[in-house]
């Protein structure tokens, strides 16, 4: 049995089936023989808000993690960058309890600071100030008092924009800044930090510390990829294990 297992970046989405059916077997399996399961951002591939609780594919994703959790695993949430507008409702949906970015854990002897990770990527200055107006509550709410359809419809142009002006390929070169995760580190002296988004699967040894980077879960336009997780067992060893 496991202590903890940490996912992030799935992506979850209806148009990837295949990562849908990883993740869900995940729930099902593997997530069962752990006390804690922390997601830590980017679950879904976007969210438009807690009344698409209803929709069907969502529908099958909460009833998996309120299934998990009724087996017995508590589970942690802390937002990414594309599921930033879940809020009260789906947790409580889904029976997840949210996080804020970043929190501090004590497990297994382990001090440990979990992360989505997007806010360490300083470099990209546009996306930190896009990140900085959708974070703020009163944005928030004048987005969601908006039609669900015409936010999923802006949603939607943003992401066709997004990828017109070939951003996509920028974030996948954009890495986080060596000087925010510096100043994080020492700010929780003696901690591992954990983190996605990146989608650079790795261990760094940072200069205050140890960094341990999440691998993403794109499993329908990759063979060989098929997601993972990092696992800290009773001992406080961490390991990462993949599908
Ligand atoms: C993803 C990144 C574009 C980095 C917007 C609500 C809002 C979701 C969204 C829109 C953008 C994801 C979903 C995309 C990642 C970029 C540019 C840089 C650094 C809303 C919920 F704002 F309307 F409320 N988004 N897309 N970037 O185009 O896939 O990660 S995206
Ligand atoms: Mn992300």
């Amino acid at each position: 049995k496991a202590l903890a297992l940490f996912v992030s970046d799935v992506h979850l989405s209806d148009a990837l089936p295949q990562t849908t059916d990883y993740f869900l077997r995940f729930l099902s399996e593997q997530a069962r023989n752990t006390e804690r399961l922390y997601l830590l951002g980017d679950l879904f591939e976007y969210w438009a808000g807690d009344d698409d609780c209803d929709e069907a594919y969502n529908q099958k994703i909460i009833r998996a993690l309120r299934a998990l959790n009724d087996s017995g695993v508590k589970i942690f949430w802390i937002a990414g960058n594309r599921d930033f507008l879940v809020g009260k409702g789906f947790a409580n949906e889904a029976q997840v309890e949210l996080l804020r970015d970043p929190t501090e854990l004590h497990l297994a002897k382990r001090h440990l600071v979990i992360s989505h990770g997007d806010a360490l990527c300083t470099d990209d200055t546009n996306y930190m100030a896009f990140r900085a107006m959708v974070r703020q509550s009163e944005w928030q709410t004048t987005f969601l008092a908006k039609p669900l359809a015409e936010r999923k419809a802006i949603i939607l142009s943003m992401r066709k924009a997004s990828s017109t002006e070939q951003q996509n390929k920028s974030m996948a070169i954009m890495d986080v800044n060596r000087q925010a995760v510096s100043t994080l580190l020492q700010q929780y002296p003696g901690a591992i930090l954990i983190h996605g988004h990146t989608h650079r699967n790795a261990i760094h040894h940072e200069e205050p510390g140890l960094r341990y980077v999440l691998p993403d879960w794109d499993c329908d336009h990759s063979e060989d990829k098929r997601g993972g997780w990092l696992r800290l067992d009773l001992q406080g060893n961490l390991e990462f294990i993949y599908i």
